[in-house]
């Protein structure tokens, strides 16, 4: 039996990896380079200095700054990222995600979100989902992001549930390892070929929360 079903934020219950991907390039055309489209699926689910890593490679920057000028880029690039989720509201919400989340809530099934992002609680107060959640793990308190298992590890500590009671959703092949290692059953949102590393991949929300309906998964 499902206890608890813990969620991913970014490029589950909204698309603003959309939003990401457009801060990052933003980003590396100011330091002079052009990022591909593949950087999307690259930075999926990886905290905020791994993904500056990841973008600078593209420009052979890595070794050109220093590690207080990283950090400054990858604050510019959130202050980018903040100007295109500022406008956010339920609008920008998954198709799905509220009638996913209720039903959850009326089942008894535990809520919990494993997002690598610092801006999630404000996204989920944007979105007016926050009370859904019965933990929301401060990504600042993991030591090992995705793909390291501690981002949901905690997720199941907090809960007072154990992650074999727990299904783990995400958008990201880093995201899955994590849910994996962790130890909990991994769902995976978006594409098949991104998630290569996942058996049960889902085009959405609504597909997803079919799933549990018809294998009894939540009753
Ligand atoms: P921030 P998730 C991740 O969120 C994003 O997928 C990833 O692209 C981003 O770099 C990371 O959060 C950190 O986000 O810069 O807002 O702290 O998918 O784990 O919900
Ligand atoms: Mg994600």
């Amino acid at each position: 039996p499902v206890k608890a079903v813990v969620f991913d934020l970014d490029g589950v219950l909204t698309e603003t990896s959309k939003a990401h991907f457009e801060a990052w390039k933003m980003l590396a055309s100011e330091l002079g380079f052009e990022v591909p489209d593949e950087l999307e699926d690259k930075v999926r689910g990886i905290s905020r200095l791994d993904s500056l890593e990841i973008v600078l490679t593209y420009g052979n920057l890595n070794e050109v700054y220093t590690d207080e000028e990283k950090v400054d880029l990858a604050n510019h690039k959130n202050d980018l990222y903040l100007d295109l989720i500022k406008g956010y509201t339920p609008e920008n919400l998954s198709l799905g995600a509220v009638s996913l989340l209720t039903e959850l809530r009326e089942k008894g099934i535990k809520i919990a979100l494993a997002s690598a992002s610092k801006n999630a609680p404000f996204l989920l107060e944007a979105m007016g989902i926050t009370a859904y959640f019965d933990v929301v793990v401060d990504p600042a308190s993991i030591e090992n992001g995705k793909p390291e298992p501690d981002i949901f590890l905690k997720a199941s500590e907090l809960l007072g549930i154990t992650p074999g009671y727990c299904i783990g959703v995400e958008d990201a092949y880093a995201g899955i390892e994590s849910i994996k290692a962790a130890g909990m059953t991994p769902m995976g949102i978006g594409s098949k070929t991104v998630l290569s590393n996942c058996d049960t991949v889902f085009s959405g929300l609504e597909s997803f929360h079919n799933f549990l309906l018809d294998h009894s998964i939540i009753k």
